[in-house]
């Protein structure tokens, strides 16, 4: 779609030359080949390339990021790096469409997680349900298209046995995330099954606090901060694309591997 308005108004080579002197990187390196297209750079930035400022912007969010974690934010089946707790960024940061003063407050006694669409079991879930499921613990990477990242200390339900445990459909398309404060975004089933995708409960050890998504968040250290959903109140597993909060906006849709 962008590629038209490209031809007529952008020089496609200059912005890729541009990109890859930005990047400082050799050609035969992993990224530069799978990535380095307009395709590849505005999945990377978040960045719909309509016209020269949106250029610049994403030059710019490129020139910040890391090149150590590009390789695999591309590839589905390739495992993000983990970290050491020394490693881990404090404070970890918070971010959201709105300020930190307006976090929603979700109460634990009145919250169930709802589950609709293709699946067997659509009973909805308490907390003490979802604590009492197999959980494990990731100290990943959070990429933010804003130009932060940072690395934290999350535990959860490996979300593939979650999907198990609701009998989803595990040939559909989509899972869609409803969130307490009026976002959503969803992911490809891919995605959803990657062994680091985590239905996440606690931060560092600790029951998840409400600036970082309580009751609960989506965490996938394959795909961009807008893609991993705070606050989830209802997960639906569909064929029909559900969309995002920002992806509706512009922002690629995949936003990661
Ligand atoms: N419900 C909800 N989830 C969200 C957002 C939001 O505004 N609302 N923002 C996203 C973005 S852009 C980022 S970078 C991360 C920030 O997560 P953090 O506050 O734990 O750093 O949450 C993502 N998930
Ligand atoms: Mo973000």
């Amino acid at each position: 779609m962008f590629k038209k308005t490209l031809n007529s108004t952008l020089d496609t080579e200059s912005i890729l030359k541009d990109a890859r002197s930005e990047l400082a990187l050799p050609s035969r390196r992993l990224f530069a080949k799978r990535a380095l297209t307009l395709g590849g750079l505005s999945l990377l930035t978040g960045c719909n390339i309509t016209d020269e400022p949106s250029v610049n912007r994403m030059l710019e969010r490129i020139s910040r990021m890391n090149d150590g974690v590009q390789g695999w934010l591309f590839d589905p089946k390739r495992l993000a790096p983990t970290y050491t707790q020394a490693e881990m960024t404090r404070p970890f940061p918070f971010n959201a469409f709105y300020g930190i003063e307006e976090v929603p407050e979700i109460d634990e006694a009145d919250y169930q997680l709802e589950v609709t669409g293709l699946v067997t079991n659509k009973r909805p879930w308490t907390l003490e349900q979802l604590h009492k499921l197999p959980q494990n613990e990731q100290i990943t990477r959070h990429i933010c298209v804003e130009g932060w990242s940072a690395i934290g200390r999350w535990g959860g339900i490996p979300f593939s046995y979650f999907l198990q445990q609701i009998g989803a459909d595990l040939s559909a398309k989509y899972i869609d995330f409803q969130c307490g404060d009026d976002y959503h975004t969803s992911i490809d089933m891919p995605t959803a099954l990657h062994p680091q995708t985590q239905l996440t409960l606690t931060y560092d050890g600790q029951i998840l606090p409400p600036k970082y998504g309580f009751p609960m968040k989506l965490r996938m250290p394959t795909k961009l901060g807008y893609k991993n959903p705070k606050h989830i109140v209802s997960i639906e597993v569909t064929n029909k694309y559900p969309g995002g909060y920002w992806e509706d906006q512009g922002y690629n849709w995949f936003g990661g591997s």
